[in-house]
């Protein structure tokens, strides 16, 4: 046992003024006819709960955790039971990782395979008796030196070579663990520098990867969702996969629009200069909106902060647009991680508990909202009810047949916004 002293996280309701209780994240009640718990699934990720012990650019490590042992396998093993004994406390039953947090990386991928095997043979042995599962596995492909001039747009072929045999291992892994998904975030799939980057050849490589990773998984006969997380930049100058947009049309071109869908990051959209929900409505628009990473940066540090999520506008926005999508395939998979200065254990789950009660939260709102949104929109464009409407609509008119029928008439104004209607009423349901 690692969190000794920490009970079974319970909801307690509102009232409660209980820090390790849920106030909203009730996961039995139902919402739409589905159980809160369905919306969401919820998961820990791996690198910043267990992994992550406060390096930063500045400083040194701020956080001793008791499953970093001597021997790295022994540490591997340990940390296998410390996030389950995290989830099963938190009432949650999904976490997510990368190959490299789960099992130390030998000198040869040969050697990293048969440290993978080991771990995953003790998950695989921890789940037998643990509702505790796999949302989604991932490779890391942009911490080792090798990297450093991108993977599946390196310079030299080798490297793109390294980069799939990761991505196949780790496919395979993410496959016998059953996880609902697979992520591809091309962390360093980009350039620093415009002039010494030959463009075609980086993104005809990236393609062929991407068409590899989803021709291995039919052939693997893994059914969960591979997912692209678009990211503008950082560490790159400048990610390909910049936002849901050009990810979007990335997959048109190459025509693997159908074997891959989006993982949108809330941290992620407001690099690009995009709200989450921004992200979350051009995906879903496109039937695309796979899965989310949930957390939150800071707009006055400006960088992937990865802070845990806890405002209740973002979030009620956020699962608007999830509400409007029937809900997500995979998950919302916490990619949040505690301050270098919070260095308890009961940090890691107050982080937690209280990012699953502001998107709790935010789901209940925005169930309550959408009626009145929905409302409001629909009054905004209801002109296109009538004939002139219809025919713009759909397609049915040419500039003549519109000149035509505006030139004799006085076109002065539009109907009002309603904007601080809209934001008064959002505030009459938030408080
Ligand atoms: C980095 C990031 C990653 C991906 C998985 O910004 O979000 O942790 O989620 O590689
Ligand atoms: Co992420």
């Amino acid at each position: 046992m690692f969190f000794k002293n920490i009970d079974k996280i319970k909801y307690e309701g509102e009232k409660s003024q209980n820090p390790l209780s849920y106030r909203y994240y009730d996961p039995e009640e139902e919402i739409k006819g589905k159980k809160m718990k369905d919306w969401f699934k919820f998961s820990v990720a791996y690198w910043h709960t267990l992994n992550n012990k406060g390096m930063d650019p500045f400083g040194s490590p701020t956080m001793n955790r008791p499953w970093d042992l001597s021997d790295p396998l022994d540490s591997a093993y340990a940390k296998v039971d410390a996030m389950f004994e995290f989830c099963e406390k938190l009432g949650l039953e999904y976490f997510t990782f990368h190959d490299v947090d789960i099992a130390p990386e030998g000198e040869t991928i040969r050697e990293s395979y048969k440290n993978l095997d080991k771990v995953v043979d003790k998950i695989k042995e921890n789940m037998k008796s643990s509702k505790v599962k796999l949302l989604w596995g991932t490779a890391n492909l942009f911490s080792h030196p090798r990297y450093a001039q991108g993977a599946a747009t390196s310079p030299n072929p080798e490297v793109y070579a390294y980069a799939a045999a990761q991505v196949k291992k780790a496919l395979e892994i993410t496959n016998e663990l059953n996880g609902l998904g697979y992520v591809l975030w091309g962390g360093r799939e980009g350039y620093d520098n415009l002039l010494l980057t030959n463009s075609e050849l980086e993104e005809k490589n990236f393609a062929n990867f991407l068409k590899m990773v989803s021709d291995y998984k039919n052939k693997i006969g893994f059914n969960g969702v591979l997912l692209i997380e678009p990211k503008p930049k950082e560490p790159t100058k400048h990610q390909y996969d910049y936002d849901s947009l050009s990810v979007i049309a990335f997959l048109k071109k190459y025509g693997l629009d159908n074997d891959y869908k989006l993982n949108i990051e809330a941290n992620h959209a407001t690099l690009a200069g995009h709200t989450f929900s921004h992200e979350l409505r051009y995906a879903r628009l496109n039937n695309k909106l796979g899965s989310i990473d949930a957390n939150r940066g800071d707009l006055l540090l400006g960088w992937d902060t990865d802070q845990f999520p806890t405002n209740v506008y973002e979030t009620t926005f956020a699962m608007y647009e999830v509400l409007k999508n029937n809900g997500v395939d995979v998950g919302f998979n916490f990619d949040a991680k505690v301050r270098r200065a919070s260095t308890d254990l009961l940090d890691l789950f107050y982080g937690h508990i209280s990012g699953i009660d502001a998107f709790a939260l935010g789901l209940r709102i925005a169930n309550k909202l959408m009626p009145i949104i929905d409302e409001m929109v629909e009054k905004r464009y209801e002109k296109f009810n009538n004939d002139l409407g219809k025919e713009i609509l759909n397609g049915e008119t040419n500039l003549e047949k519109l000149s035509e029928y505006i030139m004799d008439k006085k076109v002065e104004k539009v109907e009002s916004l309603k904007q601080e209607l809209l934001e008064l009423i959002i505030n009459m349901h938030m408080f």
